[in-house]
């Protein structure tokens, strides 16, 4: 098995927590620089993560996530999980639009309707995800809760967010800092 990412992206580290100590490999890609053609030549979405698999090509983190479900015989995820991943999803994917944005010299804290979608739905979602926390939801290490680390580490390195309304998330990213593969797959360590 093949994956291709990078070292700093929220959802490749997702999927390589969730690989663990598995035999694969592991292609680290510059996606707006150096590694674009290999990207192109991998997957015409043109995101990371993508898993190779053989002859299968996986494409998204979510389905890489149910291949491997579905390769390793675990069982699927329920319907409550299901919506906290559709939560995170959409945190994380407001998130890289605001970063997005930033990097193209964008203002993304004007007040303009696209901008204000963006920082309202983050709030809300990121607000549920807080209660889920507090009422224990996310206490036991699976598939969830490795996404919902990689997502509140990632948004504390890029300092896109204040915690200020929501700490419990980053009281719960602190009480798994000693998780399997953690401290190999911080980003600030790229
Ligand atoms: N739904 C996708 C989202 C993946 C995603 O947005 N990855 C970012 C990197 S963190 C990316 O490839 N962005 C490229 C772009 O937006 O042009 C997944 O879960 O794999």
């Amino acid at each position: 098995m093949k994956l291709i990412g990078s070292t700093t992206s929220p959802y490749v580290r997702r999927i390589r927590l969730l690989l663990g100590d598995a035999d694969y490999d592991f292609v680290s890609l510059d996606i707006y620089g150096a590694g674009r053609d290999e990207l192109r030549r991998n997957n015409p979405a043109l995101k990371i993560p993508m898993l190779q698999d053989g002859d299968q090509a996986v494409y998204d983190s979510r389905v890489i996530a149910r291949y491997l479900a579905h390769k390793q015989g675990i069982a699927a995820l329920s319907w409550d999980q299901e919506n906290q991943l559709t939560l995170i999803d959409a945190v994380n994917d407001s998130c890289v639009t605001l970063l997005l944005s930033k990097k193209s010299g964008i203002d993304v804290d004007s007040d303009t309707m696209f901008y204000n979608l963006q920082r309202e739905r983050i709030m809300t979602s990121l607000r549920t995800l807080a209660a889920m926390v507090d009422a224990g939801e996310f206490n036991d290490w699976q598939y969830p809760a490795i996404c919902l680390y990689s997502t509140v580490d990632w948004m504390a390195f890029r300092e896109i967010v204040d915690f200020t309304e929501v700490d419990s998330l980053l009281r719960f990213r602190d009480s798994n800092k000693h998780q399997p593969m953690i401290a190999e797959t911080d980003p600030r360590n790229a």
